[in-house]
């Protein structure tokens, strides 16, 4: 059946998507509690952003990660002690891990490993481990989801959680030191007594995400944390709506973290997290889903809640969301606008049709156009991300890209240089297209200032962040972008507006941090 959106009758459409609007309480299958309760600590390894982000480190935001605060929710929920310490926001030393694991004497150690801090993990396991054996370390997350035996690299990790963590932590909890039990946790693999990896079948995730609690985002010391630089409101929050992504980009692993059917939380389930974290003085939000708008009838009927719920009774809020050019049209983009949002990050990764189809984005230069016109259109900022040394790339289609970038009414841009991640179908075609030098791996990173970590065919690392440097400049030297960000700053609290300007004058006018070499900061 094809729901009429263009001038939809609001009964007729909630009856349509009402199947799709649960109860208001959690209804909580999760495993309980069958063991006595432990002691988790959940660990962001010290690091600093600038390692993870480069030179703009201080433009591109700290937030606390969500992954960990949706374990810590579901773990604290069946009935432990939770805690979390980021090292990472604070720029710790690797010394003060070893503080904080002394002195909140953990049961069990839990982090998210991304291909930027495996080292990371690593170093924490192992100091873990010397300060007492007994502590299991659990590395769930992006990384070793698509990627398992990386894990187990380090012999001080001894328990691996692939995609989903909130219900398989709980079934690890309740099998803790019992290898009978915990070989039949589906979504683990663990370390045997006698050495050997266990390695169990994929969990199978949930369609309700209503299941989940929201995540534990107090459990942060959330003064510490700031949003991206294109990111507006006095409070920011980060939330998630949606999981799971159906298209087939050859460079992203979502799809092999969450899936590939889109999975999403009823209307009112966003609406209630969404009043408790304005009744908190949240006013603006980022809404994390991988494709918010990918259908239609669930964003209409969240955006008509928000405006009823919200807007009507005079609590004004904004938010920005990620999707693709395709999957936004007049009618959505309208009702979402009303609902307050304001700016729309794409992805836009190339400006040459012929490597749009090499990295299956199923999308082309036109209809990227269409959409940002479309954003523009109702008043909503428009953001792209783009990859430069994309395989087969040449010298010129990365300046196609740039081009594109500079003439199609975007706001914002970001330009990383293309890395492939393990597991996905761009590892497989970097073997074919280029080589990999792995004096560069875990520095590449999003804000320009790379050193690429894949090299394609016919180009070289200088080349690449020549250009990646270039497209920064290019794009935000223009009247056009130094307005924006002037009009954002004043807009912004001044501690924000005065960290974001530092971040433009060290990269744009001093050059500072130009530390391009690989292997500069290990
Ligand atoms: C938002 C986002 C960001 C934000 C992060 C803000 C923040 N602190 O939350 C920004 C823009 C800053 C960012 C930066 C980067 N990101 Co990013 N990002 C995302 C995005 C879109 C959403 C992340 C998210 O919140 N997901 C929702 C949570 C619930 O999922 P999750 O973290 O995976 O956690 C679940 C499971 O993994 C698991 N789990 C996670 N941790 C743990 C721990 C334990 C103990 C257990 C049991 C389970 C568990 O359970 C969780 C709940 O279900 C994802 C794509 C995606 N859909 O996830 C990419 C993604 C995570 N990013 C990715 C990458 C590569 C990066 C960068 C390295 C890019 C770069 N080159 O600079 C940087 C560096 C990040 C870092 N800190 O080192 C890749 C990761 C690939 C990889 N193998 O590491 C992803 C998957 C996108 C992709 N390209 O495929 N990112
Ligand atoms: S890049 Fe975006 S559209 Fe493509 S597979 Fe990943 S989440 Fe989906």
């Amino acid at each position: 059946m094809t729901i009429a959106l263009a001038q939809p009758h609001a009964a007729e459409r909630k009856a349509q998507i009402s199947k799709h609007v649960r109860p208001t309480k959690y209804l909580n299958p999760l495993p309980p509690l069958q063991t006595e309760s432990k002691r988790v600590l959940l660990i962001v390894p010290p690091g600093s952003s600038e390692e993870a982000y480069g030179r703009l480190s201080a433009a591109a935001g700290e937030l606390p990660m969500l992954g960990l605060a949706y374990v810590a929710a579901s773990l604290r929920d069946q009935g432990h002690v939770v805690k979390i310490i980021d090292y990472e926001v604070t720029d710790q030393p690797m010394s003060k891990a070893s503080e904080g694991i002394t002195s909140f004497k953990p049961d069990l150690i839990g982090m998210t490993a991304y291909i930027t801090n495996m080292k990371r993990c690593a170093a924490v396991a192992k100091i873990a481990k010397q300060i007492n054996k007994k502590i299991t370390v659990v590395l769930g997350g992006p990384q070793v989801s698509v990627f398992p035996e990386e894990g187990f690299v380090s012999p001080d990790i001894d328990i691996i959680v692939l995609s989903e963590g909130e219900i398989i932590i709980r079934n690890v909890m309740n099998a803790l030191g019992n290898e009978e039990k915990l070989s039949e946790v589906k979504g683990v693999w663990f370390r045997k007594h006698d050495g050997q990896i266990q390695k169990n079948q994929r969990e199978i995730l949930p369609d309700d995400l209503d299941i989940f609690l929201p995540p534990a985002l107090d459990l942060y010391n959330l003064d510490d944390y700031y949003p991206p630089v294109h990111i507006r409101g006095k409070k920011v929050a980060h939330i998630l709506t949606s999981r799971g992504c159906p298209f087939k980009c050859t460079f992203c692993e979502t799809k092999l973290t969450f899936g590939r059917s889109f999975r999403y939380h009823s209307t009112e389930r966003v609406l209630q997290d969404l009043e408790t974290l304005i009744s908190a003085g949240y006013d603006s939000f980022q809404i994390f889903d991988d494709i918010f708008t990918i259908r239609k009838d669930r964003v209409i009927d969240l955006c008509e809640g928000i405006i009823d719920r919200f807007i009507n009774n005079g609590i004004k809020i904004q938010w920005m969301c990620f999707t693709r050019t395709n999957c936004v049209s007049d009618d959505v983009l309208s009702v979402m606008k009303k609902a307050g949002c304001y700016l729309i990050a794409f992805g836009g990764e190339s400006g040459s049709d012929e490597l749009l189809k090499v990295i299956k984005k199923d999308l082309t230069v036109e209809k990227n156009i269409h959409g940002i016109n479309l954003a523009k259109k109702h008043d909503i900022l428009a953001f792209s991300s783009f990859m430069l040394g994309l395989p087969t790339e040449t010298r010129s289609q990365s300046m196609e890209t740039i081009e594109f970038s500079l003439s199609s009414g975007l706001d914002y841009a970001v330009f990383a240089i293309t890395e492939p991640y393990p597991g996905t179908e761009l590892w497989e075609d970097a073997k074919q297209f280029g080589k990999f030098d792995t004096t560069g791996r875990y520095k590449n990173n999003l804000l320009s200032e790379n050193s690429a970590v894949w090299i394609p065919e016919g180009r070289s690392r200088e080349e690449l962040s020549e250009l990646a440097t270039l497209a920064m400049r290019k794009f935000y030297l223009r009247p056009k972008s130094i307005l924006l960000a002037l009009k954002n700053f004043y807009l912004l609290p001044p501690r924000r507006a005065l960290r974001y300007l530092w971040a433009g004058m060290s990269f744009f006018i001093l050059n500072r941090f130009d530390s391009a070499k690989p292997g500069a900061r290990y």
